[in-house]
């Protein structure tokens, strides 16, 4: 499908667009509603076949978010909010669909979306002082303002395991999940990988399968999730307090409100301590985390928490060394993205599951009836890979971004992403980045950066056109200094003791970078702010 814009032999005249957003999911909706509310002309590019981008893409069994959905929700207009019902707790991934398909159709969004589309460049262009983007559909255009929407857990992580081509039966990536659902009964299915979306994925695979054989190289920490329906008193309850909710989101440390405490884990008795993490782990969620005041930061406080979720797979678990192979070891808990299940420890008690250890026995090579380890060799006839994501970097390198100079943003951040409060990076004048590295993003509530991050990008937009300024980029030392204190605040958690996706760990050959920032939403929506209200201080804006 093409769109009939501008292509290359009329680039040169006057600008074709005064923005380009790529990616229509919760970010690049938001970025188009408020850039219209400023006039621009704006178009969205967006590869999938429909709005949604991660819930567009997400459709694996079991596939739900883990931040409550009244909380998980736009909360940039009342009227919205009102006149939207959420059914469950934590939302399935076909609500948060339907929710957005609404948001586009409420907010007559489509019409500047063209669908089916990837962008395969965007290129500044010196001499213009413009952006120029093209697609695989033969798009051409340019645009002042570049705004990438395209997510932090977008690429596919797919591991090159030899002989996968030979496989005879389907594979499958969980965030390409076939849109027409996969019949599995009666099949053996194979599972690799054990992170949020594994956990989620195994105990609806399990139902269906004639048998599952997980292939886990580290075990995970997991919280049951205890989702239910809402009952109306609860939906009438949020929506006479939203204001409220919302504005207690924006000022927390991850964009969610739960009860802060201020004990440490160290400073109550064995038995008060058991019995405060018996209370969080029967309401679930992963504000168990958030039970002790300091379980990111000191490691025998920590240890205290991993031990009673390590005491809690041993209780579920019938066969004491399938708990004992589930048990995380090699982590603090926390470090890496805590897991939110449910009924996924139970699984295992299933006679159709197979735990079985590649970290002691890794996999050698799939062959054309199974997959086969150092040791055995597993007869399947589905092969799934819950193998995660090139996070963060991944997405924007795809987009093959140029800045001044012809400079990759690949070249530019080859030792690690080098940014302003993950907005923006220098020597890429007007390309700004949606949650990008360097921004809370992906250790908070996504939605509320979203809106932070999309409301401080329009802001930007508008005061640069009131004063009459046409470029905007950071300046070197600015960006050095928060690439430095992004990195200071994470060294001060536990989480660099983990080898996660927020290190860029899983990923061979990626730079071993603390990518998000551990600061917090609320502090680090009152930096973004005071920047703002002294005129942009740490960028350089021209004309
Ligand atoms: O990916 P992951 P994910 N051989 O990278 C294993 C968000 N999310 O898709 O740990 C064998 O966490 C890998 O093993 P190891 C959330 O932020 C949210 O599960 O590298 N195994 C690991 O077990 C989450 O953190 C929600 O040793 C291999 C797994 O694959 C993020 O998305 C739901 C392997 C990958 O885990 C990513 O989660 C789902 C190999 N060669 C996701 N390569 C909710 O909101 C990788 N693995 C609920």
């Amino acid at each position: 499908m093409s769109s009939g814009y501008q292509r290359s032999s009329e680039i040169g005249r006057a600008r074709d667009f005064d923005a380009v957003i790529i990616g229509a999911g919760f970010s690049g909706l938001y970025m188009l509603y408020r850039l219209r509310a400023l006039g621009l002309s704006t178009r969205v590019y967006e590869a999938g076949e429909g709005v949604g981008g991660t819930w567009y893409w997400n459709r694996y069994p079991g596939a739900r978010c883990d931040s409550p959905s009244v909380h998980y929700s736009y909360s940039f207009s009342p009227e919205l909010e009102q006149e939207w019902e959420w059914t469950e707790k934590y939302p399935r991934q076909p609500e948060i669909l339907r929710y957005l398909n609404h948001v586009a159709d409420r907010f007559d969004l489509r019409p500047s979306i063209q669908f089916n589309t990837s962008v395969t460049s965007a290129a500044y262009d010196d001499a213009r002082g413009h952006w120029i983007i093209q697609t695989d559909q033969g798009d051409q255009v340019s645009a002042s303002y570049c705004i990438t929407a395209v997510g932090c857990l977008s690429t596919p992580n797919i591991p090159r395991i030899p002989g996968i081509d030979s496989f005879a039966g389907p594979v499958y990536h969980t965030s390409r999940w076939p849109h027409e659902g996969v019949d599995l009964t009666g099949k053996r299915v194979g599972v690799i990988g054990t992170g949020s979306t594994g956990i989620q994925a195994i105990p609806q695979i399990a139902k269906q399968a004639a048998h599952v054989t997980v292939f886990q190289r580290t075990p995970n920490y997991s919280i049951p999730a205890h989702n239910r329906p809402l009952t109306a008193e609860e939906k009438a309850s949020v929506k006479a307090q939203y204001r409220q909710l919302r504005q207690t989101d924006r000022e927390s440390a991850i964009g969610l409100t739960f009860a802060v405490t201020n004990q440490s884990a160290l400073d109550v008795t064995p038995e008060e301590r058991q019995q405060k993490l018996e209370g969080a782990w029967a309401l679930g969620g992963f504000q168990v985390l958030a039970t002790f005041s300091d379980v990111a930061i000191n490691l025998q406080a920590n240890t205290h928490m991993a031990d009673f979720v390590r005491s809690k797979i041993a209780e579920i678990v019938h066969d004491p060394a399938v708990a004992k192979l589930l048990m995380p070891h090699d982590h603090p808990i926390g470090s890496k993205r805590i897991c939110v299940d449910t009924e996924y420890y139970e699984t295992y008690n299933r006679e159709n599951v197979t735990l079985v250890d590649v970290r002691t026995s890794p996999i050698e090579e799939i062959t054309s009836t199974g997959l086969r380890t150092q040791d055995a060799e597993y007869p399947l006839g589905v092969i799934v890979f819950a193998t995660g994501f090139d996070a963060m970097t991944g997405s924007l390198f795809n987009l093959n971004i140029r800045g001044k100079d012809g400079l990759a943003l690949k070249e530019k951040w080859a030792h690690g992403p080098r940014t302003y409060l993950g907005l923006m990076t220098a020597d890429f004048p007007n390309l700004f980045t949606i949650t990008g590295p360097g921004s809370p993003s992906v250790l908070s509530n996504m939605t509320v950066s979203i809106e932070q991050h999309v409301e401080w990008i329009a802001e930007c937009i508008q005061y640069m056109r009131e004063h009459h300024f046409t470029h905007l980029e950071p300046q070197r030392e600015a960006e050095d200094a928060w690439v430095a204190h992004v990195n200071e605040v994470a060294h001060l958690t536990l989480y660099p003791r983990a080898n996660s996706w927020y290190l860029g760990a899983n990923i061979p050959g990626k730079p071993r970078i603390f990518m998000p920032y551990v600061g917090g939403v609320g502090n680090y929506r009152i930096k973004c702010q005071e920047i703002a209200s002294k005129g942009y201080t740490g960028f350089a804006l021209s004309v």
